[in-house]
């Protein structure tokens, strides 16, 4: 029989891989869609899989959006992604951070429980949560300390999801996953924010590249083996919590420098902290520039996640390396810039 799976925050880059992944293996595909702007299936259509993708109104602060997306749907898997996901924003907007990224997922808990308590459930929890670190290396037994709106919010909704596997018996498991990114990033992560902005600097449409902490380090993995995780948690018999992640960890400056390298510049740093600049030897111009707008007012400053359980348990593991990843994003907005 065809099995028919709800993704929340299907126009983003994990809905857009996730669907990829689930029609690949036979799945119904239907996905709860905020109708905000002209174009957001883009990512979607970049896959090629935007007609394939059955789309449903709602929006996460409305519960009875999600009940007939539930119903519409008859979905027995709901991946819950939808959130707003950028860290920066959530100083700005922290009550609709709060709504949207943490008591959402209670409603979407409170519509299995309403119209399908069988469907099988994913919540999309972060190493955010983590914040400032109290283990070096972090894993399901890591406390949790987030540093961000973001991360709290997304803390309740690691919580609930726990709560309700134990109060009512729901299928119901969070991963914690690590950074993870593609071509189909957003650009206002720092990631696509180097890439996108490397090409355009390579091709006159762009002067200057403007960062800020460069010395934060991440667990960078790609987004396409990350939703093959998310898929496996909610095949198991048992609904658990993991940690997906590489296990390596890397500074933006190391992002910056080996995106530059693929792009053909040869970067060279001088000056300190707020001073520091990244010069181009072929050219003596100054491409990256260290700019205090873009600290944040508490700083996660540095992740590395340890993923053996989702390794033993459910066999995952990633197969793109850092520079794999770095390559594939630089490559893709070379691509873009040039057409
Ligand atoms: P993303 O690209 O920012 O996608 C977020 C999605 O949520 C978009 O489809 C967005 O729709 C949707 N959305 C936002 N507000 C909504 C609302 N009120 N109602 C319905 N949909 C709404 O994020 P991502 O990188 O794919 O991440 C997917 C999930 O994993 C997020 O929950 C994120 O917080 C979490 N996460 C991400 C990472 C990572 O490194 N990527 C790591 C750990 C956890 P529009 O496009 O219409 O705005
Ligand atoms: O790319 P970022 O904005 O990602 P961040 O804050 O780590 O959050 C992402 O990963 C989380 C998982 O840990 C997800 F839950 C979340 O939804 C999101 O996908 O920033 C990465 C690092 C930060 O330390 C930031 O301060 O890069 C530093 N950075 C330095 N300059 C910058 C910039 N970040 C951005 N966005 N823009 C800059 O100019």
């Amino acid at each position: 029989m065809t099995k028919h799976a709800l993704i929340t925050g299907v126009t983003g880059q994990d809905g857009a891989y996730l669907s990829q992944l689930l029609l690949n293996k036979g799945y119904e595909v239907y996905g709860l869609i905020a109708r905000r702007g002209t174009d957001t299936q883009g990512r979607l259509r970049e896959l090629g899989i935007a007609d394939q993708v059955r789309l449903i109104d709602g929006d996460l602060i409305d519960l009875s959006s999600m009940i007939r997306a539930l119903e519409k749907s008859k979905a027995t898997e709901v991946y819950n992604l939808g959130a707003q996901s950028f860290v920066g924003t959530s100083w700005d907007q922290p009550l609709l951070t709060a709504e949207v990224t943490g008591t959402s997922v209670v409603k979407m808990l409170e519509a299995i429980r309403i119209a399908n308590p069988e469907a099988r459930f994913y919540q999309a929890s972060t190493s955010e949560m983590f914040g400032q670190i109290q283990e070096s290396i972090q894993s399901e037994r890591t406390p949790f300390h987030p540093r961000s709106p973001y991360g709290v919010a997304k803390l309740y909704g690691h919580w609930i999801t726990v709560n309700y596997r134990e109060s009512f018996g729901l299928h119901a498991s969070s991963g914690i996953l690590f950074n993870h990114e593609s071509p189909l990033r957003g650009t206002e992560f720092v990631t696509r924010k180097i890439t996108l902005a490397l090409a355009r600097i390579l091709h006159g449409q762009q002067t200057i590249l403007e960062l800020g902490n460069l010395d934060s380090k991440r667990d960078w993995g790609f987004a396409g083996d990350y939703v093959r995780a998310m898929w496996m948690m909610v095949q198991n018999d048992q609904p658990e919590d993991y940690v997906v992640a590489t296990g390596q960890t890397w500074t933006v400056r190391t992002f910056v420098e080996m995106a530059a390298t693929h792009a053909g510049f040869k970067l060279e740093w001088e000056g300190e902290n707020e001073n520091t600049q990244g010069i181009d030897r072929n050219t003596g111009k100054v491409i990256v520039k260290v700019n205090p707008a873009f600290y944040r007012p508490a700083e996660v400053d540095i992740l590395i996640g340890d993923p053996s359980k989702a390794n033993q348990k459910l066999g995952w593991k990633p197969e793109v390396d850092f520079e794999r990843l770095v390559s594939m994003m630089m490559e893709a907005d070379l691509r873009r810039v040039i057409s």
